[in-house]
């Protein structure tokens, strides 16, 4: 197929993001113009602008000019993300304390009535795997009908103005349920499950058992003698235990993020962790060097020049976002 074709092609069938490192600068100013027009009520626009792409007889847009529609749709809205300022929020278990889902090392935590060593560590599921998957049964069953509350949806309201990408310690699904449409999870989801040989697995040890690529999403609590399909290992929570890498925290990319915060006027918000769990704690270290920077939490504790928001995430985070937006 002729590149350009294929390019085009490309561009309603990928994310933006995706190709854009492949475009030719001609190219992406067409995208850009096309996408800005694109009008989801006048399919005839729409048809020309698949036009433009039609250097052969072979035009493909002809036949498909919903998905083309779609695809300026999608690129219009990146087009709209590239000009806004970033928002990076790192939150942890104090954010989901208002849904109704315990913290750790809270008094009444989860850490009081469960010793971490038996429960959260690799060690742990390799001495008594019944009594780690009664706790996540548990922990799953707590979450199953937890709602978001106002500070979340304050955090999905954001994303009219900003760019905003979450790192959350949480296992849990409210950002998303909230509306968060970018929430990284550095130790895991209680709604996935994997084999205990899964390939993600990596300790301090170098041991090489850990090979399988099984996962799946966990509808109902793991059991003892829930096999993995593939290599017959028992299966686990897809979590991230004391002593395994935290294998979701990517350094370049966090770097880039810091940057882009740093010198585009953007945003850091560190919401209800206790920050005494690394690597993710160097987060907050990580983002001092930013200028507009918080810390929001029930007891929050001074770090660098923070600025402190002291209650309840519930109530705290939509008076902050209220601010940001104005
Ligand atoms: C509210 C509120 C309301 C309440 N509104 N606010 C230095 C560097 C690197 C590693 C280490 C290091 N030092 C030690 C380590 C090792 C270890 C570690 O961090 N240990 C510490 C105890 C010191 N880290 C690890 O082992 C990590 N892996 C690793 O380092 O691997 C190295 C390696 C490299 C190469 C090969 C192999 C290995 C893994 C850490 C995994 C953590 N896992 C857990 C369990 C996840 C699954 C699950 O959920 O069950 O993650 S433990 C637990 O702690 C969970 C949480 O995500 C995490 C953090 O807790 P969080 O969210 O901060 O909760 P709390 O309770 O502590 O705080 C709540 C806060 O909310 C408080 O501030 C309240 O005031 C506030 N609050 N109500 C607002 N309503």
């Amino acid at each position: 197929m002729d590149t350009t074709i294929q390019l085009v092609k490309m561009a309603t069938e990928r994310s933006p993001e995706e190709i854009v490192p492949f475009l030719p600068d001609v190219f992406q100013k067409r995208i850009r113009q096309d996408a800005m027009d694109a009008d989801p009520a006048n399919p005839k626009r729409v048809f020309h602008m698949g036009s433009w792409a039609g250097t052969t007889d072979e035009d493909p847009f002809v036949k498909e000019t919903r998905t083309f529609n779609e695809g300026a749709l999608i690129w219009k809205s990146f087009f709209e993300r590239e000009n806004m300022k970033t928002v990076i929020v790192f939150s942890g278990a104090g954010l989901s304390a208002d849904s109704g889902i315990p913290t750790f090392r809270d008094s009444g935590g989860l850490w009081e009535n469960h010793n971490v060593e038996d429960v959260a560590e690799h060690e742990a599921w390799f001495r008594d795997k019944e009594l780690v998957l009664r706790f996540y049964e548990q922990r799953f069953n707590g979450y199953k009908d937890c709602k978001p509350h106002l500070g979340h949806e304050a955090l999905a309201r954001l994303e009219q103005k900003f760019k905003v990408v979450h790192i959350t310690q949480n296992i849990d699904d409210l950002l998303e349920q909230a509306g968060c449409s970018d929430v990284r999870h550095l130790h895991g989801r209680i709604r996935s499950k994997k084999c205990e040989w899964h390939k993600d697995i990596t300790t301090l040890d170098g041991d090489r058992k850990f090979v399988c690529d099984f996962k799946a999403e966990m509808i109902e609590p793991v059991k003892l003698g829930e096999l993995c399909p593939k290599c017959g290992g028992q299966m686990r929570p897809d979590v991230v235990w004391f002593n395994e890498a935290v294998g979701n925290l990517n350094y370049d990319e966090m770097k880039d993020w810091c940057k882009e915060v740093k010198y585009n006027d953007g945003i850091f918000i560190c919401a209800g962790t206790s920050v005494q769990v690394y690597p993710a704690g160097y987060m907050v270290s990580f983002f001092s060097q930013v200028k507009n920077k918080f810390i929001v939490d029930r007891k929050p504790q001074k770090i660098a020049d923070y600025e402190l928001i002291e209650g309840n995430a519930s109530e705290t985070l939509p008076v902050l976002v209220d601010r940001l937006m104005s």
